[in-house]
């Protein structure tokens, strides 16, 4: 478990909102670490000898979440290892038996960063990055399926956080550049 001296912040937002892009800008200006859960999971998948491969492909593939402890260990992992205090967790929890899970066992999140975004937008942004990005799900029976799990069981995350004054939001739809202008005055706030 990591204690008080450690800063978690999770980002989250619906597929394709640019979680991914903002928290590049975040670890240039604030020394954070990023941390996406995809990215872990993604890597796992190629890891020689992971006994996860196949179940993680299809459940990316069919845009369902991993079962809580597989992801739960790969972000425990990469924070032990890293030297740093401050981390970007990235498209975590999405569900709420993780959010849970996290908190209880790893430690507490600060806040929750949620880009909010229209899935006409998101939808639109993940067909364009589809065409080079070798995502298997970045086609559109994949990103439906995104779609509704982010509706039915990522968004009652946020909600949960909500409840807890933990949510700031931004608007995702402008360019990248002015939904980081307004993500870093959140952040300038509160370490500077
Ligand atoms: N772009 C970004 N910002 C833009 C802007 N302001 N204007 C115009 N274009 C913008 O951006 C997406 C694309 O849009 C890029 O081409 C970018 O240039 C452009 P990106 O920053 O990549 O968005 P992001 O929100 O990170 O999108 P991503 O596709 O990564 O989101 P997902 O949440 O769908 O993907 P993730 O990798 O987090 O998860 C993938 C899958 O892993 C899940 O569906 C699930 O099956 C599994 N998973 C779990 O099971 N458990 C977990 O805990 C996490 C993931
Ligand atoms: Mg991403």
């Amino acid at each position: 478990t990591f204690g008080d001296d450690t800063t978690v912040v999770y980002v989250l937002g619906g597929p394709g909102a640019g979680k991914g892009t903002q928290c590049a800008n975040l670890v240039k200006d604030f020394g954070f670490v990023h941390l996406s859960a995809g990215d872990l999971l993604r890597e796992e998948r190629q890891r020689k000898g992971s006994q996860y491969g196949e179940l993680i492909n299809n459940y990316i593939k069919e845009g369902k979440i991993v079962p809580a402890n597989i992801t739960i260990a790969l972000l425990e992992n990469a924070m032990a290892k890293s030297p740093s205090k401050r981390f970007l967790i990235d498209g975590f929890p999405r569900k709420m038996d993780q959010a849970k899970k996290f908190e209880k066992t790893v430690c507490k999140g600060k806040f929750v960063l949620f880009f909010d975004c229209p899935e006409s937008v998101m939808l639109e942004r993940l067909l364009k990055r589809g065409k080079t990005s070798g995502r298997v799900d970045d086609n559109i029976e994949s990103i439906k399926k995104r779609f509704v799990t982010f509706k039915e069981t990522s968004y009652p995350v946020v909600e949960y956080f909500e409840k807890q004054n933990k949510v700031k939001r931004v608007s995702c739809v402008n360019s990248p550049q002015k939904v980081y202008d307004e993500t870093k005055a959140i952040f300038n706030e509160l370490f500077k």
